[in-house]
């Protein structure tokens, strides 16, 4: 069982809770729990085997322990159960629709009946909504938009969940006799932001049991087919996973292949066919007598058609081929490149750890350098600071960096850009800042053109040095709000501000194909983690995965410099 499991059981029960109009406090306990549980970093059930206390970790007590337990040793949990029973599983699901939520939800179920999202796009429909409390023609309009979108993104995963499952099953299965090479392939390798299943790709010794031990995988809620050389099931969290089990000598054709994309894999096989060759998951053959000619690895396919080696997150048919065919394909960023991070916030704020916290771990890290860029008062659900609070703040990291941490400490803040493009604090003490993230976190409904010239307002103001999730989006949860973004970036690189790759794996913004195009008009970039806590700091692979995606190099991204140099960057 992983963390992810037990949040989400606890996620649900907050949900059924909120729909039913529970005591608010009730609900942000069985939240925060989740919440907690999924930001651990150490798996809940290795504790309980080891007999740890789970009641030593901050903002678990003794209720959500139990409960803990009970999901561990019994695979269920009686109060969700229980809630299930009272409370119909398509309502829920009409909370995870864009613009529902739970007070919404329960007008719809009581006075409607809806209880499904086919229920909800009739009502929609037949304009039944218009005359609730609190909706109107608009809100029509957009549930049925909404329902739209969540339909298409119904069975995927963020990138971010599809790895906690996969690093668990592919340490289960590495320890399986026999077992020689792993690799996981399909859009998981090429890093999309989301993953419709997981591919795994083997190689095996004689009479080695791997799939059976995969369909045995305590994870598996169900297993939809088992074979020597192909196995599904699907994990209890609803997603698929895919065993293929392959030949030594076609190992590289078939990792090509099920890496794809589909479009990149087309595009190979016509490059192939153009020298009288055929290309498919078992090799490389000559077209005219169908002898193998390769295939044994990925190289030796790309070498067939005249290419080197494509990195696998560039694999979409956009523009990789040809590039690789003139020896023009980008050095893509590492994450070895990345020499600090510029966005976190700490206690002051929303966040769960204090400055010199997440200065030790980001030291830890091989981090030269952070910045600590607590919410601005706008935000204030996030517990923002005033301009008074964050004088204060400023002051207490001039104190950790004092203490000589092993790492420098940049004053910073996440300031609020206001509906009308103004900032949220005063200029006075924007100067004090030696990095002023600017973002929009509130209206997020305004029409492109004064959405596009709010934002470049805000970039004009001389202290702003960043843009901070340029786009709002959540991905499988928000659209990105209307916004010229060609003329944000252009701004942008006039007025010397970078933009952000939001490392954040529910953000990812700028997304891969934004990056690529800032990168292509002449634009800076910064890639920063948006952590809430010191364990947050690692998940800037997944904005380094995003970036590569976006065709971006070291020398396009300002938090790959040494700290001299980047203060260059930040007027
Ligand atoms: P996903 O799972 O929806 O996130 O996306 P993928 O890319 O992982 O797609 P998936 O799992 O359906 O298939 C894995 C790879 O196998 C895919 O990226 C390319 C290859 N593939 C699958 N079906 C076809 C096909 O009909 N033609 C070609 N050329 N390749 C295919
Ligand atoms: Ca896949
Ligand atoms: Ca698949
Ligand atoms: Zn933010």
């Amino acid at each position: 069982m992983e963390n992810k499991g037990i949040a989400d059981v606890f996620t649900e029960i907050a949900d059924i809770l909120d729909i039913q109009g529970e005591n608010p406090f009730r609900v942000r306990s069985y939240r925060s729990a989740a919440r907690t549980i999924e930001d651990l970093g150490q798996n809940l059930q290795s504790m309980v085997k080891a007999g740890k206390n789970l009641e030593e970790i901050p903002g678990i007590g003794k209720s959500i322990r139990e409960k803990i337990e009970e999901i561990i040793s019994t695979g269920r949990c009686h109060l969700l159960e229980e809630l299930r029973a009272q409370v119909p599983a398509g309502v829920t699901e009409l909370l995870k629709l864009e613009g529902l939520g739970p007070k919404k939800v329960k007008i719809l179920y009581d006075q409607l009946s809806v209880d499904s999202l086919d229920r909800l796009e009739k009502a929609a429909l037949a304009g039944r909504l218009r005359n609730l409390a609190g909706m109107g023609l608009k809100t029509e309009a957009k549930i049925l938009t909404s329902i739209e979108k969540y339909r298409a993104g119904i069975g995927r995963f963020k990138l971010s969940v599809g790895f906690i499952y996969a690093q668990a099953l592919l340490e289960y299965l590495k320890e399986v006799p026999g077992v020689k090479r792993l690799d996981p392939a399909g859009s998981f390798r090429r890093r999309k932001e989301t993953i419709g299943d997981l591919d795994i790709l083997a190689i095996c010794g004689k009479a080695c049991k791997v799939m059976d031990r995969f369909t045995e995988y305590g994870d598996v809620a169900e297993v939809l087919s088992q074979g020597e050389t192909k196995s599904s099931v699907r994990l209890q969290c609803g997603l698929q996973v895919d065993v293929r089990v392959l030949e030594e000598e076609s190992y590289g054709a078939a990792l090509h292949y099920f890496t794809g994309s589909k479009a990149h894999n087309v595009a190979i096989r016509e490059r192939a066919k153009e020298s009288g060759l055929k290309i498919n998951e078992y090799g490389v053959f000559r077209s005219k007598d169908e002898k193998r000619l390769s295939g044994a690895t990925e190289e030796e396919v790309f070498k067939a058609v005249g290419l080197p080696f494509i990195p696998p997150e560039l694999r979409e048919d956009r523009g990789e081929i040809q590039a690789a065919g003139k020896d023009m394909l980008p050095r893509l960023i590492d994450l070895a490149d990345i020499r600090g991070d510029l966005q976190m916030h700490t206690t002051a704020s929303d966040g769960k750890n204090s400055i010199a916290e997440m200065a030790q771990r980001a030291k830890e890290m091989g981090y030269f350098y952070i910045a600590i860029t607590d919410h601005s008062k706008a935000v204030r659900v996030a517990g923002g600071l005033d301009e008074k609070e964050l004088a204060r703040h400023l002051k207490a990291i001039d104190k950790v960096n004092a203490q000589s941490p092993g790492i420098y400490i940049l004053k910073g803040v996440e300031v609020d850009i206001l509906p009308d493009g103004s900032l949220d604090l005063k200029d006075d003490i924007l100067k004090e800042c030696q990095v002023v993230l600017a973002a929009v976190h509130s209206r997020f409904n305004m029409e492109e053109g004064e959405m596009t010239r709010r934002i470049i307002k805000a970039l004009k103001n001389p202290n702003v040095n960043i843009l901070a999730h340029p786009t709002g989006r959540l991905i499988l949860e928000r659209e990105a709000y209307k916004v010229n973004l060609k003329e944000v970036i252009q701004a942008a690189i006039d007025y010397g501000v970078i933009l952000e790759i939001n490392a954040y794996p529910d953000r990812l913004d700028l997304r891969d194909v934004d990056a690529r195009m800032a990168k292509e008009l002449g634009a800076k970039l910064v890639i920063s983690t948006d952590a809430h806590s010191a364990a947050q700091l690692e998940l800037m692979k997944f904005g380094v995965f995003t970036a590569r995606r976006g065709w971006v190099e070291a020398k396009d991204v300002i938090n790959t410099l040494p700290l001299e140099e980047l203060f260059k960057f930040l007027r």
